[in-house]
């Protein structure tokens, strides 16, 4: 049995606030695979020192990506199975795009937007024991805004940076078009990408420009509704297995 270990769900209208997580778990439930939950806040728990993590016969493996090209390699899970070569190299690109710059948009506007930063640090922190209430969130801040810059998207003006979140989002749209899933009918890998960053965008808990941007796609907003039906009938399938 899979142990997978994600933040604890804090936030009220996403299922988790690490849109990792979210990618990790929609993955395992859409191929059926089987695993237990277990709540970890500490990143350096984890074999990359990130969240989400794995534990499968006692070892500890890091990174979404990598976790799921394991189960792949070793156990033959396989979403994207009924891809052409081309369609797992746009899946791959697209992903990569989400990932690797969208998602730091959705940091940006989380972490350094004042009103969703003290939203976020209430969501985050508020259960820490003095004085370590007062001081960690301060840190973990500095330390996210540091990253950023490192990034490079950090570097840009807000103005610059919510453009460049919106053409992402409208990427998505476009490649999304009319269709159910990114790929077709049925949900892919993409699918569980986009979703998990898409809900963390477009999910009621914080207000910003990049929100906006994504809900005025009326197919993102329409996919992100079918594909939390997606993740919850997943989910229920999956308790019905376990039990
Ligand atoms: N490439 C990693 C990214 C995971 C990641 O960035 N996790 C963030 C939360 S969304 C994290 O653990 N941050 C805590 C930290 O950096 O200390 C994956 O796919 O799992």
């Amino acid at each position: 049995m899979i142990r997978l270990f994600v933040f604890p769900p804090v936030l009220r209208g996403t299922p988790n606030p690490g849109p990792f997580c979210i990618k990790l778990e929609t993955a395992l439930r859409l191929a059926g695979v089987a695993y237990e939950t277990s709540y970890e806040r500490l990143a350096a728990k984890g074999p990359k020192h990130k969240i989400p993590f794995v534990e499968i016969d006692g070892e500890r493996i890091g990174d979404s990506t990598l976790i799921l090209e394991r189960l792949r390699d070793e156990q033959g899970v396989d979403l994207d199975a009924s891809l052409s070569p081309r369609e797992r190299a746009q899946s791959h690109a697209l992903q990569r795009m989400i990932e690797e710059r969208l998602y730091f948009v959705m940091v940006h506007s989380r972490w350094l937007e004042p009103e969703n930063w003290a939203k976020l640090k209430t969501a985050f922190f508020s259960k820490m024991p003095l004085p370590l209430r007062l001081i960690v969130p301060r840190l973990a801040q500095k330390r996210v805004r540091n990253s950023i810059v490192t990034q490079g998207l950090g570097r840009h003006t807000r103005e610059e940076i919510y453009a460049l979140g919106a053409a992402d989002l409208a990427a998505v749209s476009t490649v999304l078009g009319d269709k159910a899933f990114l790929f077709g009918d049925r949900p892919t890998m993409a699918d569980a990408t986009a979703f998990a960053f898409l809900i963390s965008i477009i999910g009621p808990d914080f207000e910003s420009p990049l929100r906006t941007s994504a809900l005025g796609h009326a197919n993102l907003v329409s996919y992100t509704e079918r594909m939390g039906e997606v993740f919850a009938r997943a989910a229920r399938t999956h308790l019905r297995r376990a039990a």
